[in-house]
């Protein structure tokens, strides 16, 4: 068994002392950094390096190469799984993604296949299984899947979407039947997430990218309640370790109280909500993940650095602080200001962990 060299993100989530604040960035693989573009170029197509191990190894690694960061982040999509479920996934260039086949009908519904992942989605387990090796345990890797609410309004709409016309009308016409399509996708998350864990990935973290365009209630109807059933059936451990678990529903700052109570180890952030008053709101139940605003990227570096001083300062004192951004990176984004913002998280947040202020 591998160990790992670089424990701090996976301590960190689970509360326990480190010496500095870990850090990651949401889509850390991507078209900021030219070398991840000449791949890119290389394989024809983005599915191209989902679906090739070697090459989602290869980009999985490019930015631990450039950067002095705390985890690793499989490299892949949330809609594998709508993919694998034989909804014929297209990324059209500049437009996102589309698919040829959308759900829209309870027929449509009933024949939605739960793909094995071990079969259907063989080259998402094989690429944990050569990251890891290629890795040697240089820092954690983090395995992850989109939320069911979050699949099912891509499933839906067909596309990414601003209205989310079509989910929503399903939601208010059909309720019954859009809880039927969450529990299959429920069902196929835990697998998918359970064939990661079993590949080799240290943590999981679930993206519920649109969970804040719901009401309260709704949230916790259609979102939160199987992104919580999702967690349930997966096994959190392996050869005795803990594998925690991570929540980030973006715009779901006002449902930290709920979200808490989920079972998850951590949540994440967006820049939206005050990284102190979380912490108080959440106590001791997980840690946080986050929330540099995004386009604080584009900011000259001493606003840059004064912006990400202000969250460690706000956060405060001790471990369960994992520094990210509020939301991916962008793809036109410097790569020097991403160097100079993991620099100021390793400049500034030693003197958090050692009972004083910054
Ligand atoms: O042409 C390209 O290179 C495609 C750009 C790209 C990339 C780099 C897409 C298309 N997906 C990804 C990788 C990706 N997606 C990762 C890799 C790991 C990392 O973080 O480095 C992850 C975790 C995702 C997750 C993902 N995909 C989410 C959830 C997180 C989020 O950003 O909110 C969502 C919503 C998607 C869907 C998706 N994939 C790609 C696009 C353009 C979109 C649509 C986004 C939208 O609807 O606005």
């Amino acid at each position: 068994m591998t160990v790992l060299k670089n424990d701090c993100f996976l301590r960190a989530l689970q509360r326990l002392p480190v010496d500095r604040t870990p850090v990651w960035m949401m889509r850390q693989a991507g078209r900021y950094l030219p070398e991840y573009r000449r791949v890119r170029e290389q394989a024809g197509s983005f599915m191209t390096l989902c679906t090739t191990p070697e090459l989602a190894c290869e980009v999985t690694l490019q930015p631990l190469e450039r950067y002095r960061l705390d985890a690793a982040i499989l490299f892949s999509d949330i809609l594998t799984i709508p993919d694998a479920m034989g909804l014929g996934l297209e990324f059209v260039e500049g437009e996102g993604p589309q698919f040829q086949k959308p759900v829209r009908t309870a027929e449509d519904v009933r024949q939605l296949p739960i793909p094995d992942p071990e079969k259907a989605l063989r080259y998402v387990p094989d690429a944990v299984r050569l990251i890891r090796r290629e890795l040697d345990g240089r820092v954690p890797l983090i395995g992850f899947s989109g939320s069911p609410w979050t699949l099912a309004t891509y499933m839906v709409e067909g596309r990414s979407s601003r209205e989310f016309r079509k989910i929503k009308g399903l939601m208010y016409e059909q309720p019954e039947l859009l809880h039927i399509l969450l529990a299959k996708l429920t069902e196929s998350v835990s697998l998918y997430l359970n064939a990661q864990i079993t590949a080799g990935v240290d943590a999981i973290m679930v993206f519920d990218t649109w969970g804040g365009v719901l009401s309260p209630v709704q949230y916790r109807q259609f979102s939160l309640n199987y992104a919580r059933l999702a967690l349930s059936s997966i096994t959190r451990e392996r050869a005795g370790k803990k594998i925690p678990a991570i929540l980030f529903t973006k715009g779901g700052g006002q449902w930290l109280e709920a979200m808490a109570a989920s079972g998850y180890d951590a949540l994440g952030l967006d820049w939206t909500t005050d990284i102190g008053d979380a912490r108080a709101r959440v106590g001791d139940l997980v840690a946080l993940q986050g929330n540099l605003d995004p386009q604080a990227l584009y900011a000259p570096i001493p606003t840059l650095r004064a912006e990400v001083r202000q969250i460690l300062e706000r956060y405060g004192e001790g471990s369960g602080h994992i520094f990210n951004l509020g939301h991916g990176v962008w793809p036109d984004v410097n790569p020097e200001h991403v160097g100079a913002m993991i620099k100021a998280v390793h400049e500034c947040s030693p003197a958090l962990h050692r009972g004083g202020a910054i």
